[in-house]
């Protein structure tokens, strides 16, 4: 179920009076990767500071918000959450067309979904706006310490589910659900396949942001948005929104909006209770 969390009580009272009065800047963020490594949880973790053991695949995508706070500017990332199974591939261009900000994410379990997050990452240097701010995120860092945990079970069940899906398709080899099930079960494991080093060598080859981070813990959450908002270039977000308040500021989330009915896609149950929320855990 995505209707899980309550906006943890509190958050919203933390603000000093000159912050409230500070205009946040939007930033669209999308969040890109193969099935099952945990993009949703990593939002959830961001927007709620929650967690789910069994959580539901995503589909087409989710949106969600968050503040930001930083010394000299808040940042509110409107977060597209996408679908990471093989038949929403094609909708991801809608996504990321116009983001300041990608977080492209893999499992450090899965060596696949490493591969599969590059693939992302290539796209998103073709096709995405050049200036994008990506970072490569390596999620389930909690499962290094952690032997038959039931955050294995949990994903080995989506896992199995997500093959369902995939069969509907015609097309369950092309996910990471696929190195999740039945006898790869030891995919999910507590050994790491996809080492550190390597992918902070592949990142910063690329110029990508790269962080190791647990949803399930909080680990390096924060700190992943944290640095993502400090690389948006906020001069050129400022000129940028200057000269379209006349227009599209008009609606609200901007042209993410239009692009939502356009997919006819997006599950916006996810988010929806709480796009408009000013909390921050930055
Ligand atoms: N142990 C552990 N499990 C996690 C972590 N993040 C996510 N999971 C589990 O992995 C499974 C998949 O998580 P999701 O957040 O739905 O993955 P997703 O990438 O959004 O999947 P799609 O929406 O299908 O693309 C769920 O059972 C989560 O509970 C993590 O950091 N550690
Ligand atoms: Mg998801």
């Amino acid at each position: 179920m995505t209707s899980n969390a309550t906006p943890p009580a509190g958050q919203q009272g933390s603000q000093q009076p000159d912050q409230q009065q500070q205009r946040p800047y939007q930033t669209k963020l999308v969040l890109l990767g193969p099935a099952a490594v945990g993009k949703s949880s990593v939002v959830l973790r961001f927007v709620s500071n929650e967690f789910q053991e069994n959580k539901e695949p995503t589909i087409g995508a989710a949106f969600l918000t968050q503040k930001c706070r930083l010394d000299s500017a808040v940042i509110k990332f409107e977060i597209w959450d996408t679908a990471g199974q093989e038949r929403f591939h094609s909708l991801a261009p809608m996504y990321y067309r116009n983001a300041q900000a990608s977080a492209v994410v893999y499992d450090i379990t899965n060596s696949s979904s490493f591969e599969k997050a590059k693939s992302w990452v290539k796209e998103l240097q073709r096709q995405a706006s050049p200036n994008i701010v990506i970072a490569l995120v390596g999620n389930k860092v909690d499962l290094l310490s952690e032997e038959g945990s039931s955050a294995t079970e949990g994903a080995q069940k989506q896992s199995e589910e997500g093959e369902e899906d995939e069969d509907d398709d015609d097309d369950e080899n092309e996910t990471v659900t696929g190195n999740n099930t039945g006898s790869a079960a030891a995919a999910v494991s507590s050994k790491r396949a996809v080492p550190k080093e390597e992918a902070k060598a592949y990142a910063d080859e690329g110029g990508l942001l790269f962080f190791e981070t647990s949803a399930k813990t909080g680990e390096g959450i924060v700190e992943l948005f944290t640095e993502i908002a400090k690389k948006i270039p906020i001069d050129q977000l400022a000129a940028q929104q200057r000269s379209t308040s006349g227009q599209a500021g008009q609606a609200g989330r901007g042209g993410n909006a239009g692009r939502t009915s356009a997919g006819g896609n997006v599950d916006l149950g996810a988010g929806g209770d709480r796009a408009g929320r000013d909390a921050c855990n930055c």
